[in-house]
């Protein structure tokens, strides 16, 4: 099939789409991933990495954080997005200009021109963590896409559909991965496998994951 913004065909093996409106760009922020890797210590310096828990009382086993105007936050009253870091009461800290530039870049190679993001949740894995079938369902407006960037240990990513009882695809992300997803499969139920042990060369026996969006 011909690519829209690559009429070469060039870089048709980067893409591989999983869905209506969703799609794996194999690769596409390996280039930046010490940059992206050294962007999440200075976020983690000024917001902490920690383990939220879901309205149902349940601690996350995925740490997490965020940067961006607005960030995702469980508690007890329930899911949602939080201009401020609970834990410090400060506003979280800023987009870096080198996340927006490939959220940018990476949603147009998708098919999603203009997309602006202004929520970034950062989440670290360690091995035996994993991230149970979710759908994104807390933004605003589910006509902007989401995108995904891996780093780190590879996981075994569970793609389903609209309902969580649909049959689930399994793809496996590796160190600079990206997914882009919107459209038709813009609520369509995902998760994360129990990661496997493993030792990565710039993360150790860690994964990271970056979900760029336009919450507000
Ligand atoms: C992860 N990702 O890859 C978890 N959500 O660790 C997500 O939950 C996710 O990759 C929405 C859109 C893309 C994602
Ligand atoms: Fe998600």
């Amino acid at each position: 099939m011909q690519d829209l913004f690559d009429p070469s065909g060039e870089k048709e093996a980067l893409h591989e789409p999983l869905d209506e409106g969703a799609m794996l760009l194999r690769g596409f922020a390996a280039a930046r991933d010490t940059m992206l890797l050294a962007a999440i210590d200075s976020i983690a310096t000024a917001a902490p990495f920690r383990r939220m828990i879901t309205p149902g009382g349940f601690e996350m086993s995925v740490a997490m954080t965020n940067c961006g105007t607005a960030g995702w936050v469980t508690d007890r009253k329930g899911y949602r997005y939080a201009r401020h870091d609970p834990d410090s009461g400060k506003p979280w800290p800023h987009l870096p200009k080198e996340f927006l530039d490939l959220a940018k870049a990476a949603a147009m190679e998708a098919g999603f021109p203009g997309f602006v993001p202004d929520a970034c949740l950062v989440n670290r894995y360690e091995p035996g963590t994993r991230l149970s079938l979710h759908q994104d369902r807390d933004e605003a407006d589910y006509g902007h896409p989401i995108v995904s960037v891996s780093l780190g240990l590879p996981a075994t990513f569970q793609f389903g559909g609209l309902k969580r009882s649909d049959p689930v695809k399994k793809v496996a992300l590796r160190h600079g991965d990206v997914v882009v997803w919107g459209g038709a499969s813009r609520l369509f139920h995902h998760g994360v496998l129990t990661l496997k042990d493993g030792e990565h060369p710039l993360t150790g026996r860690r994964r990271f994951n970056i979900t760029m969006r336009k919450a507000l």
